[in-house]
């Protein structure tokens, strides 16, 4: 499968990557991380990074202006996305081809060709092994700031190598992109820096956490706290993971009121949680997954279902 995607990246002249709405490190990673990959490679190509920017992540880079006409014949790549409906960027369909690599469960198989594996700790990895294959049979080589991005992605999505996700293979890709040219501290800085605000909601988060006996815990953050403090809902998603260093923990539900509904993020150390986000009209990963309720009451509903999931 990497081999027919470097064959179809070297047929089209112009090249599309979107990837999911609400971006995180692993989808500004993949998209602008292969982006670098075959502008470093291949001269004369065109390569767009489509989607609306996050200003939270600049420091990884900026998605582009895309001329009008720019779908026409067009290959057009998405990643890190699971479903239609999360792909930031309407005219993903508008191409000549269109290709989906990605690490959620393939449940929604859009695209003309796949290249899925849910097991991988992040799209970046798999973007990363396309480099390797790339290497070995094309002779790729990797610019410092491919490095860069790809790096940010893998360390988010594993939680920094903490999840289980973080295989064997992860380290080594890990290993490898550290070798490049890329300032790391600067990196963690802007990925894990804290400010004050952040911080004393951390300690709102530990203070109020509602965990019962059987390690399903409970945060909710509401517009008014967010208030007190001077933070966004945005802001919150560097917390989302900390709950996880509380003892006893085994499954916790991260509840964050944004305008016109109630942001849910379900996190586990084990009992799965996609399916349960999925009934909340969202889903994810077995260890990571969201969805949006529409008012408290819906969202106190996924609670109580947190907490039946942890009790078998
Ligand atoms: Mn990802």
């Amino acid at each position: 499968m990497k081999r027919q995607i470097i064959d179809m990246i070297e047929h089209y002249d112009t090249i599309i990557i979107h990837r999911h709405v609400r971006p995180d490190p692993d989808a500004y990673g993949s998209q602008l991380g292969l982006k670098e990959l075959i502008l470093a490679n291949y001269t004369g190509k065109a390569v767009f990074a489509a989607g609306t920017a996050d200003p939270s992540l600049d420091y990884l880079g900026r998605p582009d202006e895309l001329p009008d006409d720019a779908y026409e014949g067009a290959l057009v790549i998405v990643t890190d996305t699971a479903n239609t409906e999360r792909i930031d960027g309407g005219r993903y369909a508008e191409g000549a081809a269109l290709l989906k690599i990605d690490h959620h469960p393939d449940d929604d198989r859009y695209g003309d060709r796949r290249w899925v594996i849910p097991g991988m700790s992040s799209t970046s990895e798999m973007i990363y092994d396309l480099f390797r294959e790339g290497a070995d049979s094309r002779g790729w080589t990797m610019t410092a700031n491919a490095a860069r991005l790809l790096f940010a992605g893998i360390v988010g999505d594993t939680g920094r190598f903490v999840y289980p996700s973080a295989t064997p293979q992860t380290f080594r890709a890990a290993a490898d992109l550290i070798t490049r040219d890329f300032d790391r501290t600067a990196l963690y800085d802007e990925m894990f820096e804290m400010d004050a605000p952040l911080l004393k909601l951390n300690g709102y988060i530990y203070q109020n956490l509602e965990l019962d006996e059987n390690g399903a815990a409970v945060i909710t953050v509401t517009k008014e706290i967010m208030e007190t403090f001077g933070l966004t809902p945005e802001d919150t998603a560097k917390l989302v993971g900390a709950p996880g260093m509380v003892k006893g923990i085994r499954a916790w539900l991260f509840k964050v009121e944004e305008p016109g509904q109630i942001r849910l993020r379900f996190r586990s150390k084990g009992p799965v949680v996609n399916e349960l986000a999925k009934q909340f009209g969202g889903g994810g990963h077995a260890l990571a997954a969201g969805a949006s309720a529409k008012n408290w009451t819906e969202a106190e509903r996924a609670a109580r279902a947190l907490r039946e999931l942890c009790r078998r």
